[in-house]
């Protein structure tokens, strides 16, 4: 009998990954049998994107696990009707994308490289050197695949990097802090600040006007998390006060970004349509098929989602 996978992740993905999926079954010896619409009592795993085909899990009696595609997974671990185990996607090609999008901001903002390539007027600023990156203190909110990633990317090039996470964490070469009590001594005199948490109950409007003012003023504020996790108003407030000199945003409350949020007109916000990382097809496919196999194995499921915590 097949191992029957439904993809649920939509039929924009489909193109994408009905040959890298099926390619990954192959290599993994899985004799699997996919589609997009199958009989919910046959489906034994379900790949899923938000946005996608399945909203009542209910049907799915025999479905042994829930692949998500993407990282975060607050669009879908609320639903009362997934009783089902959730796996969030972990996926190198991502992690790499997330690792390329923060050094590349983190470097712009440290560099002042916008002076230069904004303001070419003529003027040969010469005194305008920027301090090396071992006395631009960075800290990184959230220390799980992305944060950590992230961090010791930055503090292989010298940045002095504090990472925060919800448990105490060892992360080698950044100095590391955990829990709420710990939040406002991580921010403390952080000249570049990079959110990397899931959104939650506890991290839903987390940075806000209190938080923000322990952050060095003049600083930088790079968030490819998720949207709700600052305070949009305390941000604008920072942003017009000068305590944030500039906010590189990927996330929104509502995305697409509304053509008439200020954000977009801010003359210190720069928007990104949520494409710090994307899940890359051929390196998903193959953790989507190892969790199928170890499911199969009877072996315990790759990044698997904690319910009571969200995510
Ligand atoms: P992980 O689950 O691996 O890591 C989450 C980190 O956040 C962990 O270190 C965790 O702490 C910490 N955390 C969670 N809740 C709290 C809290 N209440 N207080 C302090 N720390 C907390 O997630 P990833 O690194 O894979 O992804 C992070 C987020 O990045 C995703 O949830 C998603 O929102 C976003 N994302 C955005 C993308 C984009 O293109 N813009 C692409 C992919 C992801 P602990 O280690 O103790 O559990
Ligand atoms: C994700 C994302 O969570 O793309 O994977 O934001």
């Amino acid at each position: 009998m097949p191992i029957n996978v439904q993809f649920a992740a939509g039929p924009k993905l489909w193109p994408d990954y009905e040959a890298p999926l099926r390619a990954a079954f192959a290599e993994m010896g899985l004799n699997a049998a996919m589609a997009e619409e199958m009989a919910p009592e046959t489906v034994d795993y379900i790949v899923f994107a938000p946005g996608g085909t399945i909203t009542d899990f209910s049907p799915y009696t025999r479905c042994k696990a829930v692949l998500n595609l993407w990282a975060g997974v607050e669009r879908i671990v609320t639903n009362p009707t997934l009783t089902q185990p959730l796996c969030r996607m972990v996926d190198p090609a991502l992690t790499e994308g997330m690792v390329e999008y923060v050094t590349g901001h983190v470097l712009r903002h440290h560099l002042g490289l916008d002076r230069h390539i904004l303001h070419q007027d003529g003027v040969w600023r010469h005194h305008l050197i920027p301090p090396i990156a071992r006395e631009r203190p960075v800290t990184i909110l959230g220390l799980g695949a992305l944060g950590a990633a992230c961090g010791q990317a930055l503090a292989a090039l010298n940045f002095p990097v504090t990472g925060w996470s919800r448990t105490p964490k060892e992360v080698a070469g950044l100095r590391c802090l955990s829990g709420m009590d710990r939040l406002e001594a991580a921010l403390e005199g952080a000249q570049i600040v990079v959110l990397l948490l899931p959104l939650t109950a506890e991290t839903t409007d987390l940075l806000n006007a209190r938080r923000i003012a322990r952050m060095a003023r003049g600083s930088f504020v790079i968030n490819p998390g998720r949207g709700p996790l600052i305070d949009d108003g305390a941000l604008i407030e920072a942003l017009d006060a000068g305590q944030i000199a500039h906010a590189t945003l990927d996330v929104f409350r509502t995305e697409p970004l509304p053509p008439d949020h200020p954000f977009w007109a801010h003359p210190h916000v720069t928007v990104t349509p949520h494409i710090a990382a994307d899940t890359r097809a051929a390196s998903a496919a193959r953790v989507v098929a190892e969790n199928i196999r170890r499911g199969e194995a009877g072996e315990p499921f790759l990044h698997l989602v904690d319910r009571a915590r969200g995510y």
